[in-house]
């Protein structure tokens, strides 16, 4: 049951009360926010409540090794291990909940905090602010500011930065800023923290996208730019598929364009598209038209065609359609 904002900032205290066993879980692929979410419930459990609780997750990026508690999860349990209290974070859904789910089956509560919009409220509670830049920003407004630490805020502030492109997104409040400013009063390296987790990549990463950029052209209508990246191309940067996340984005803040597709080999017979707009194009209807799938904005799709241009000759010729319709 989602609970109204009122009775959710009394919750805290009432799930705590005689608890001896917690586990806090995330969603599959975990990003930023996911694991900072985790990590930073979990310190706020030991410094307020005095309860160590575990954390289970999906593999994450390295990067997020430098936050409080990371080398501690996913401790060995048995499978029937039983918590009085399970929390999933940042779960759009019961289903995309990630490592650590069937622990649910020897859970007395489940409770369920997040910010996505299209949560339709599971578990036993279920706090869910649609609307706030992160789960992390969530749970700061469900915490006292009195009883975080600088573990609580590490984590709380990396979820934040994650889930809002360093704060560039329109999901940012004067209540995000505020609340971000209150976490880096607990002093900690901040600069690095955004530097190291968000900016830094690796040299092959960046040799694929420096590769990407200089091979992009400009769509037939002058909206858009496309590239592609064949096996060949990722191999010759000693790089691959995993590294073309960023790629995308990358081409779409072209001046001048509206819209981006990145094109990469997934194997001998095909390749994904993957999709981006500043607004003005719905990628996600584009990719709707090659069974693909996402949202206005980022979206993307698979082909089996082994040649970009004649791939790029589809979709010139779908975005076309789509435009007529629009037009009309
Ligand atoms: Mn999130």
């Amino acid at each position: 049951m989602v609970l109204d904002r009122e009775t959710a900032l009394r919750k805290p205290d009432e799930w705590m009360t005689g608890v001896s066993t917690a586990a806090v879980i995330g969603h599959v692929r975990p990003d930023g926010d996911c694991v900072g979410s985790c990590l930073g419930l979990r310190a706020y459990l030991l410094a307020a409540y005095g309860i160590e609780a575990d954390v289970y997750l999906e593999a994450f990026p390295d990067s997020f090794r430098i936050l409080p508690g990371a080398q501690d999860v996913n401790p060995s349990r048995p499978a029937d291990y039983h918590y009085d209290l399970l929390f999933a974070l940042d779960c759009s859904e019961w289903e995309r909940a990630g490592a650590g789910r069937e622990r649910a089956a020897f859970s007395d509560r489940l409770i369920c905090i997040d910010h996505h919009q299209s949560n339709p409220g599971f578990g036993d509670d279920c706090v869910l602010y649609p609307g706030y830049s992160s789960c992390c920003e969530v749970l700061y407004s469900l915490m006292r500011e009195e009883k975080m630490n600088r573990d609580t805020a590490i984590c709380l502030y990396l979820g934040m930065v994650h889930d809002t492109g360093v704060f560039q997104y329109s999901s940012v409040t004067p209540e995000t800023m505020a609340r971000a400013g209150k976490l880096i009063s607990f002093g900690f390296d901040f600069p690095r923290l955004i530097t190291s987790t968000y900016y830094e990549k690796s040299y092959s990463r960046q040799q694929l996208t420096g590769l990407a950029l200089q091979k992009s052209r400009i769509t037939p209508d002058g909206n858009g730019i496309w590239t592609s990246l064949s096996l060949k191309e990722m191999e010759d940067c000693r790089s691959s598929s995993m590294e073309t996340d960023g790629i995308a984005e990358a081409l779409r803040i072209t001046k001048g364009i509206d819209y981006a597709i990145l094109l990469y080999q997934t194997d001998e017979t095909g390749f994904k598209g993957s999709f981006r707009s500043k607004g003005g194009t719905d990628v996600g209807k584009l990719a709707a038209c090659f069974g693909g799938g996402g949202h206005k904005l980022a979206s993307g799709c698979s082909f089996e065609e082994t040649d970009p241009e004649r791939i790029m000759e589809r979709v010139n010729a779908a975005m076309l359609e789509l435009n007529k319709g629009s037009a009309v």
